[in-house]
């Protein structure tokens, strides 16, 4: 039967299970990726599971995120991940050789092989035809120790492109579009598989533009073909031999979609999926005002795109940047894992030169890369930019994780990233757009929001035309290698006290007798639970970065969560989060699990919840509950206490619900328990560390 390329992948990876869509399957994984916020966490896992070297083909410890080194910390864990991923068995990419997936795509990605990442941008590599999934720290360190990968069997999205790319419009401009059609909800258990004649006219970095942002879309991962344009641009890395060709059969059938959208609120997407999909059916509205829609695949013509931009909040609220035109800008950065290629650079440096940043704007620019720096430096960009008046950034995450170039107060700033979740930049509520690098660069000479197809009609400034490098600047060495095995027992592991030992956890309680700590609203990213920025520097250090568990949602002179929380622990009690849709979206920071269950949250009751934030509290034992009937979201309130009698056995039974107590309203509501036979094990033995036997309690 022909076969779409996800399943060629999956089918020579399966270790465990039949390839049905929503089954639960277990994969190989031929390569691991770490970067530094998540990574001292996952080696810290790693050790302690006292698997004495890596397994896994290659894995990679990178640092790119918590490069500020205000204090001791950030320096404490880089000497951390260096001696102890090259004892163990792992390359290690030093502070200043760039973002995680940029280096991977340019050194290591390999068409038709699997990458877990602990990073949630890691399906970047499927721009070079790789299966790249995101997944929390203790998912990869069990893959590096040689196990496999479990993940529901997905349901794979077909995406057509015809057509090609117009001057001036981006391949961001296409997964805009996209999250437009399938927005950040309910794409769990997807995965997106790119095909189609517009395939071509895109090169591995502009496709890594699509894969990378595909995490916003909630997907498990999205995959590009491998082609001719893959082979030259490995063979430009100098790693031609590593190249091979991989498409769907022809005649390969993607899978149908189904998705519930409500008529009158999700009118636009509802109207999208008309526009841009083949075979669409849609419902009559339920009792609740609920579509089904269905279709068989999105077809985006190239051609007909133009640019398109996130407005602040999240990264599907997609317009037309013309819509915009005129509104002033106050600062535009380049940069990120979404947009840091050389391409992207040259092109932004290319308009910019002979003008000046309008006096408006603050531009920053970060190199995704020490070989895109060293390029873009020997090409003489650099020194366009610099004339230009752009802040020249290190290779680095930096104001993508909210390290520096916090907006103002009310201040438009523009950003080439993939995400903009509200208070993410470092300012409370400011105002992220996310567009194109070509966007960004026009706004940032005009000083205006500007659709930069009217840099040509306005200013006579051409599209530059981008050529392909025959040859990338290859030099490996600021990439560690391990220490061969037979001298690994004498290299030193440098431990410095702001490591700690992350904590173990603990079996699921029999009966759950606890209250509600907070509930928050929709779409609550692990940003908001956890966030980044200025408390980065204590990932390693669980009891520390407790204390910030939803800082953003304290109130002002109210006790905070961790307060609340570590009072309720202490008595005895057992914390519960409430939450509305999309629960844990945005990274796979699994903190954002094993803070809270430091503080003693032992389940959340949500509408829904993300995969990898799923699966995170899964491994750390805080028992996921999905509301049977969403309106009893309404009816609870922070502050209830609530009882599950025996909860433990319905986890350890198989039951699919639990009946909740609220004890301080009087009223039962139902939860489901959405779990495979091999989470209920996992939370029964209080979490996947204790579930190998090899963590202590
Ligand atoms: C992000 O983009 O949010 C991060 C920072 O890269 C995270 C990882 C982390 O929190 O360390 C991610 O995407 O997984
Ligand atoms: Fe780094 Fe931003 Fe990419 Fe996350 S999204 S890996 S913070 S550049």
């Amino acid at each position: 039967m022909a076969e779409t390329m996800v399943h060629k992948i999956l089918r020579e990876h399966l270790v465990e299970g039949e390839l049905a869509a929503g089954r639960e399957i277990g994969v190989r994984i031929d390569q691991c990726l770490t970067q530094d916020a998540t990574g001292t966490t996952a080696f810290l896992l790693f050790e302690a599971m006292q698997i004495p070297r890596v397994r896994c083909e290659l894995a990679v410890s990178y640092v790119d995120h918590n490069m500020a080194q205000f204090g001791p910390e950030n320096h404490n864990d880089h000497l951390y991940l260096q001696s102890v991923a090259t004892k163990l068995g792992a390359y290690h990419s030093r502070p200043g050789n760039g973002i995680c997936h940029q280096v991977h795509l340019e050194r290591f990605g390999q068409p038709g092989k699997t990458l877990l990442g602990s990073d949630s941008h890691t399906p970047t590599n499927g721009g070079i035809g790789m299966l790249a999934i995101g997944a929390g720290g203790l998912d990869v360190a069990v893959a590096m120790g040689g196990g496999p990968f479990y993940m529901t069997c997905p349901r794979v999205i077909g995406v057509e492109l015809t057509g090609s790319l117009q001057p001036w419009v981006a391949s961001k401009d296409i997964i805009f579009r996209l999250l437009s059609i399938l927005t950040t909800k309910g794409n769990v258990g997807c995965v997106v598989e790119y095909h189609g004649k517009g395939v071509g006219c895109l090169n591995v970095p502009a496709r890594s533009t699509c894969t990378n942002m595909g995490a916003e879309l909630g997907v498990t991962t999205s995959v590009f073909p491998s082609d001719d344009l893959t082979r030259q641009f490995m063979q430009a890395q100098e790693r031609g031999d590593s190249w091979e060709a991989l498409a769907a059969d022809p005649g390969a059938r993607y899978d149908r979609i189904t998705k519930m959208l409500h008529a009158e609120r999700d009118a636009v997407v509802i109207e999208n999926i008309r526009t841009y999909c083949a075979g669409v059916e849609v419902s009559k509205p339920d009792k609740n005002g609920f579509v089904k829609v269905g279709f068989d695949k999105i077809v985006i013509d190239l051609n007909e795109l133009e640019p398109l931009c996130a407005t602040p909040g999240s990264p599907d609220n997609i317009t037309t940047v013309g819509r915009h035109a005129g509104k002033r800008v106050d600062q535009v950065l380049v940069g990120s894992c979404t947009n840091s290629s050389y391409q992207d650079l040259m092109l932004c440096a290319g308009a910019l030169k002979g003008h000046t940043v309008h006096p408006n704007v603050e531009m920053g620019v970060s190199p995704g890369s020490r070989q895109v720096f060293t390029m873009i430096g020997r090409s003489g960009a650099l020194a366009d930019f610099i004339a230009a008046g752009a802040r020249v950034l290190e290779s680095a995450c930096g104001p993508c994780i909210g390290q520096g170039q916090s907006p103002g107060q009310d201040r438009v700033s523009l950003r080439s990233f993939n995400r903009n979740f509200s208070g993410r930049s470092g300012t409370k509520n400011d105002t992220v757009y996310l567009v194109s690098p070509e966007t960004a660069v026009a706004s940032a000479i005009t000083g205006v929001f500007t659709d930069p197809r009217d840099l040509t009609e306005r200013l006579g400034i051409a599209c530059p035309q981008v050529g392909w490098p025959e040859r990338f600047e290859v030099d490996d060495s600021m990439i560690v290698p391990p220490v061969p095995a037979d001298r690994a027992d004498r290299a030193e592991v440098v431990r410095a006290p702001t490591i700690v030992t992350p904590p173990g956890g603990q079996p699921v309680p029999e009966d759950l007798a606890g209250k509600i700590l907070i509930k928050v609203g929709e779409k609550i990213t692990t940003d908001h639970i956890m966030p980044a920025g200025a408390f980065l520097k204590f990932r390693s250090n669980v009891p520390e970065y407790a204390k910030a568990v939803f800082h953003p949602l304290n109130e002002p002179d109210q006790p905070t969560f961790h307060e609340r929380a570590s009072s309720l622990r202490d008595a005895g009690g057992h914390g519960v989060i409430l939450a509305g849709d999309s629960y844990g979206q945005g990274s796979s920071r699994e903190h954002a699990a094993l803070c809270p269950m430091y503080l003693g949250v032992k389940a959340v009751i949500a509408k829904a919840i993300e995969r990898i934030h799923k699966a995170n509290l899964i491994n750390f034992a805080i028992v996921p509950l999905l509301l049977e009937d969403a309106a009893d979201y309404d009816r609870l309130e922070e502050g209830d206490e609530l009882r599950i009698p025996a909860l433990a056995a319905a986890v350890r039974d198989g039951a699919e619900t639990v009946k909740v107590t609220d004890a301080s309203r009087g009223f039962d509501f139902a939860c489901r328990l959405e779990l495979s036979e091999r989470d209920r094990r996992t939370l029964a033995a209080g979490g996947k560390l204790l579930l190998t036997g090899q963590g202590s309690r």
